[in-house]
């Protein structure tokens, strides 16, 4: 029987454990847009406390330039209805712009904001502003996750905003291709062991990805195969995928610890691998307890893929069905 991608998302879906950052995101969403930026502020600098995230670099700034000077030179008043905006997903040229970066290019222009607030060259939060109970309310839920799930919200609420351009013509800004790498701070990991898996897709998947070696990744995957990143619809087709890896999996640090392996009828295999994933902009400080679930189809190619932020650490050990 052909691999469908329909049924390979259900994959050890009776030990999946549902997590609390789309609950945390859909209660964001209903706030009004001066309490979401409010929200943002109080997480981002509350968490910097603790952990704080690399700063990205004059070349990856590069890309943001033109709108953060164009930022820089405005009145608070208007800088303020720039972020209304952007939050708002309005239809403005600044907000157009945003729509067309990549997902680290638009980290890197908050970052650079946040930045900006610090110094009082751009004005933090809406002049007078009082924090509403609405405010209060998501912010307490977000410190019930874990560093992890935090920035993975953040990253969320980030990437969600500006204007959506998945329709329109592309623009002439930079794509990821034109990118800059993500510097590794630390040693690449290679020679991967993973307690209870011995699958060379599953293990080669991970050694090309620590080193970001998306062709070789790519390599493994069957010409229809599928990655569905956390939270997001299947990305299908070899091209899409590079593509993707290239915009968002740069510099990570997998590291998985164990699995199970399961042959299906077909001679097809299904696993799931639990462990911890790093990414560049937090280094080594924050770990996020992910899985993969693997669909190998009869060959060895790697058919599906689809990773999942765990709910809490406990569930790096539960590979089998949830009670
Ligand atoms: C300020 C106030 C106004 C509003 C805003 C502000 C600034 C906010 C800032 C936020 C910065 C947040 C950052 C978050 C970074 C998060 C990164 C994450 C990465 C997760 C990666 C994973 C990778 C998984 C994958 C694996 C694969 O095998 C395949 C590929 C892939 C305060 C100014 C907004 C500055 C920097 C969560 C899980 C394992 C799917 C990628």
């Amino acid at each position: 029987m052909a691999l469908t991608i329909q049924s390979a998302q259900s994959i050890f879906s009776n030990t999946q454990v549902p997590s609390l950052i789309p609950a945390t995101i859909a209660l964001f969403d209903q706030l009004n847009v001066d309490d979401q930026l409010a929200y943002l502020w109080y997480a981002y600098t509350e968490m910097g406390k603790t952990i704080t995230p690399a700063a990205p670099g004059v070349a990856r700034l590069q890309l943001a330039e033109s709108l953060l000077t164009q930022i820089k030179l405005m009145s608070p008043e208007e800088q303020t209805k720039v972020m209304r905006d952007l939050a708002s997903r309005a239809d403005t040229p600044i907000s157009r712009s945003y729509g067309f970066f990549s997902v680290n290019t638009k980290l890197a222009f908050w970052y650079e904001l946040g930045e900006l607030m610090k110094q009082g060259l751009v004005t933090p939060i809406p002049v007078g502003y009082q924090m509403s109970a609405g405010v209060r309310l998501v912010l307490e839920e977000t410190q019930k996750l874990d560093q992890g799930q935090q920035i993975t919200v953040l990253r969320n609420t980030v990437v969600n905003m500006g204007f959506d351009t998945s329709e329109l013509a592309p623009s002439s800004y930079p794509k990821a291709g034109a990118e800059p790498a993500f510097q590794r701070t630390t040693p690449t990991i290679s020679s991967v062991k993973i307690e209870g898996v011995t699958e060379p897709a599953v293990l080669g998947y991970i050694e090309a990805m620590n080193a970001d070696n998306f062709d070789a990744a790519i390599a493994l995957f069957t010409a229809d195969g599928a990655l569905q990143p956390p939270f997001q619809k299947p990305i299908v087709g070899t091209a899409a995928i590079a593509k993707y890896m290239r915009e968002e999996a740069q510099g990570l640090n997998m590291m998985p610890q164990q699995g199970i392996c399961e042959v299906r009828g077909d001679g097809s295999k299904q696993l799931k691998v639990t462990g911890v994933v790093q990414t560049p902009w937090f280094g080594v400080t924050v770990g996020m307890n992910i899985a993969w679930r693997f669909l190998i189809n009869p060959e060895g190619k790697i058919f599906f893929v689809a990773i999942d932020m765990l709910a809490s650490p406990q569930e790096l050990l539960q590979l089998t069905r949830v009670q």
